[in-house]
């Protein structure tokens, strides 16, 4: 592609940097690849070295955890935040708490995070960080126990003002509230230091549901570009944490069918619909006994599909909402040809770049998660502001602005796909809309 031979070098000085970072790496091409033309037309971005500073993270921060578990033995884990670019705000992404976390992980999220945080629109520059702390299997008291030692480290790097963390995988709202409560200890100030707070303490109406209702409002806004809607549509959803529990919820008030949901052991079939009566006991499974999906196929008499994937089951639209690089080449090839017509990222890179290409290709309605799962951090904006007012919005006025935040979210994206001669490509879209953004305030701001 035109421009390639500009970014080429950047990305082969990123595989050196950063050895054996794979995820950081994918991350980093998807986001090259698209920026091409920009670059031809803006050569200004070329001269002030832009990319070579947006591929670097501004500040890297790993720190040890030790923790006592329930018996009195020690353990140490590896915590980190990735403070990427502070560009259009203070830095702000998720914590994640799963053993897979590493730097490579933690660094292709903080570099999403900068794009997809520009187009909400809200002052946010992007940062992420996590341990690879698995809370599974852990008693409450000793997940307590290590978010206060991880705090007792992360506290001297945040701050409403600084670097504002929130959820991610293994971190909900249990995991904000021992994390905020320690912070609020050690600095003496009750602050909006996180997002995703509880709705008595600084929290934001609709910040638990964002991400998923978020993904279907984008969703919804594919389908209208073909004069469709959700009425009747077969829908598959993978996982079954908050992001898919307020997909199949959104989902179905607008009249969808969601047949599966799954988790790291298998996939759920329910050929009938997940309604909101068999959701509740998702969310009772998931949030409060914290069990596995299994569990679904047993109490309501459906197919459990043992170390699977959803994506060999019919459906029109899909929604992958679990973890990077869960819908495979080989995966999407059964997707595609069943008839599905639309997939809309609720996690973050689901989709490896042999998937990418094959919906590409075909033509079909392709949300990237930059853009589709950006209700979340948007909300978190939203949880910011009110808290900086000291004022809480009601939970009709939160979802009126997360629905206009996506709607826009999605023009942009379909309209710098078209202003740069790919009309329909919402993946470059959502490249070059977010990129523009941040390169402009850079170069606004001097060499920093
Ligand atoms: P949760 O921890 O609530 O749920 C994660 C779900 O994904 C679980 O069902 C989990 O299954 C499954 N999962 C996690 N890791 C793996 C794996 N390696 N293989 C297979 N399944 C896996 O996390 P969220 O719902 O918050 O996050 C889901 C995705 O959405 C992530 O990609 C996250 O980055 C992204 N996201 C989240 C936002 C938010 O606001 N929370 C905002 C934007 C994006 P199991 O229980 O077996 O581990
Ligand atoms: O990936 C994401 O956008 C999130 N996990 C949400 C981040 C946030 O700050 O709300």
């Amino acid at each position: 592609m035109a421009g390639n031979n500009l970014t080429q070098p950047i990305y082969e000085q990123v595989s050196k940097r950063n050895p054996g970072e794979v995820e950081f790496h994918q991350a980093v091409m998807e986001v090259l690849d698209s920026l091409g033309p920009v670059l031809q037309k803006h050569p200004e971005y070329v001269d002030a070295k832009i990319l070579e500073r947006i591929v670097e993270p501004e500040r890297q921060i790993i720190f040890r955890v030790p923790w006592q578990d329930d018996k009195g033995n020690i353990h140490i884990n590896r915590g980190f935040r990735f403070e990427f670019n502070s560009a259009l705000g203070p830095y702000k992404g998720g914590l994640r708490f799963h053993p897979t976390v590493t730097a490579s992980i933690l660094k292709f999220l903080g570099f999403e995070q900068v794009f997809k945080n520009a187009l909400t629109t809200l002052p946010m520059g992007g940062g992420k960080g996590g341990a690879d702390f698995d809370p599974k299997g852990k008693s409450d008291n000793e997940v307590m126990r290590f978010c206060q030692s991880f705090m007792t480290e992360l506290f001297r790097h945040v701050g409403p003002s600084t670097d504002i963390p929130a959820g991610d995988i293994g971190v909900g709202g249990r995991e904000i509230g021992f994390m905020f409560g320690q912070y609020k200890r050690l600095c003496n100030e009750f602050t909006g230091v996180f997002t995703g707070k509880g709705l008595n303490w600084g929290g934001s109406f609709i910040r638990t549901e964002a991400t998923g209702y978020g993904c279907v409002y984008f969703a919804e806004e594919m389908l209208k570009t073909r004069g469709e809607n959700f009425e009747g549509k077969v829908c598959t959803v993978s996982g079954s944490g908050n992001v898919s529990q307020y997909t199949v919820e959104k989902l179905n008030q607008l009249g969808a069918k969601v047949v599966s949901l799954s988790d790291s052991n298998g996939t759920i079939y329910d050929p009938g619909g997940i309604n909101d009566e068999k959701l509740a006991f998702v969310l009772d499974l998931k949030n409060v006994r914290r069990g596995r999906i299994r569990e679904y196929a047993e109490q309501f008499g459906v197919e459990y599909l043992k170390g699977r994937r959803p994506w060999g089951i019919k459906c029109d639209c899909a929604f992958p909402s679990a973890t990077q690089n869960e819908i495979s080449g080989q995966d999407a090839k059964p997707l595609l040809k069943n008839g599905c017509y639309l997939v809309a990222e609720g996690a973050n890179m689901p989709s490896t770049p042999e998937a990418i290409e094959q919906f590409i290709a075909n033509k079909i309605l392709f949300g990237p998660a930059k853009a589709a799962n950006a209700g979340g951090v948007a909300t978190s904006g939203l949880e910011m502001s009110q808290n900086s007012l000291r004022l809480s919005w009601t939970r009709e006025e939160v979802e009126e602005r997360l629905h206009n935040i996506m709607v826009s979210v999605h023009k942009q994206c379909y309209d710098a796909a078209e202003e740069y001669g790919q009309p329909g490509n919402l993946m470059m879209g959502a490249n070059i809309a977010g990129f523009v953004k941040v390169a402009d305030a850079m170069l606004g701001q001097g060499l920093v």
